[in-house]
């Protein structure tokens, strides 16, 4: 995996932020992409010891913010190896008939636009080169739709489609697209769904142990490192407790 660069979006929480210091021990240098430029800036503090560290600061939705960074990547970043399309969230969880229409256009802006605006801006240069790989971070709401979850779930169904869709038009490139689908995991992904109410945020993982960012951040490390002729196409992965999005062994 040496002189490899890996641009992840999401970088500065939770599952991306995990991801870029699995990468950074693993000696790929990164391209660090968030809104939070304070949080991206301690990230690169920390792992600019062991590998080349970039920051992006940018916000998915917004087409011309993603092509301008992108295209801004001083020449020793410019040529992106491997694209963690991580970036992403769920806001609200009400029923249909109770939906908050800006909720419902920031998952679907945020978490299917945004992502395929990273993609182009990024894709045609692995094209050129033949090479390239890319892992869509989706979910197990991607697999299964569970109450409330609507909108949420038709994000991540999109990225499930999307993953099936990129990988049969870059076959003939060979590149290689897969999709690593978490069950819950604990990271900001509730605090941003409650909108900060931390009580509500901290309930959902309550009396069962979930997955954490690092258990996610390795098995992507493990897609990205295996040789190039094998393609991790589609993985879920959820914590032990977990059978499916509503089913979740607890003990109190
Ligand atoms: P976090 O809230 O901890 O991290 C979300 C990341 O996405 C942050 O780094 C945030 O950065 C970035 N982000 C959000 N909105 C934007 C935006 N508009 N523009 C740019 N960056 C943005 O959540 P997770 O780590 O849990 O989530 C990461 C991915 O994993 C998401 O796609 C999520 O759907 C998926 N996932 C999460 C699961 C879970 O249970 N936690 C399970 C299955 C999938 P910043 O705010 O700095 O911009
Ligand atoms: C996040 C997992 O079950 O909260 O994608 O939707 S879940």
């Amino acid at each position: 995996m040496e002189n490899k660069t890996a641009l992840i979006t999401g970088a500065s929480s939770g599952i991306g932020m995990a991801t870029a210091r699995e990468f950074a021990e693993k000696g790929i240098n990164l391209i660090l992409c968030g809104r939070r430029q304070e949080r991206l800036d301690a990230l690169m503090v920390e792992l600019n010891d062991f590998v080349l560290v970039h920051t992006l600061n940018f916000d998915v939705r917004n087409k011309e913010e993603v092509f301008a960074a992108i295209q801004s990547l001083p020449p020793e970043f410019s040529k992106i190896d491997i694209l963690i399309n991580n970036a992403g969230n769920a806001h609200g969880l009400d029923p249909v008939d109770e939906g908050n229409t800006d909720d419902w256009d920031a998952m679907l802006d945020i978490n299917v636009k945004g992502l395929l605006y990273v993609s182009k801006a990024i894709i045609p240069q692995m094209v050129e080169r033949k090479n390239g790989h890319i892992i869509n971070i989706g979910s197990t709401a991607g697999k299964e739709v569970y109450p409330k979850g609507n909108v949420y779930c038709a994000s991540k169904h999109a990225v499930d489609a999307i993953n099936q869709g990129m990988r049969i038009d870059l076959n003939q490139y060979g590149i290689r697209v897969g999709a690593v689908n978490p069950g819950m995991v604990e990271t900001e992904f509730s605090e941003v769904r409650f909108k900060g109410d931390t009580e509500k945020a901290e309930n959902v993982y309550k009396g069962f142990e979930p997955l954490k960012p690092k258990d996610v951040a390795e098995i992507i490390y493990f897609v990205v490192s295996r040789p190039p002729h094998v393609n991790i196409a589609d993985l879920v992965v959820m914590s032990t407790a977990q059978a499916t999005s509503t089913i979740v062994k607890k003990e109190f």
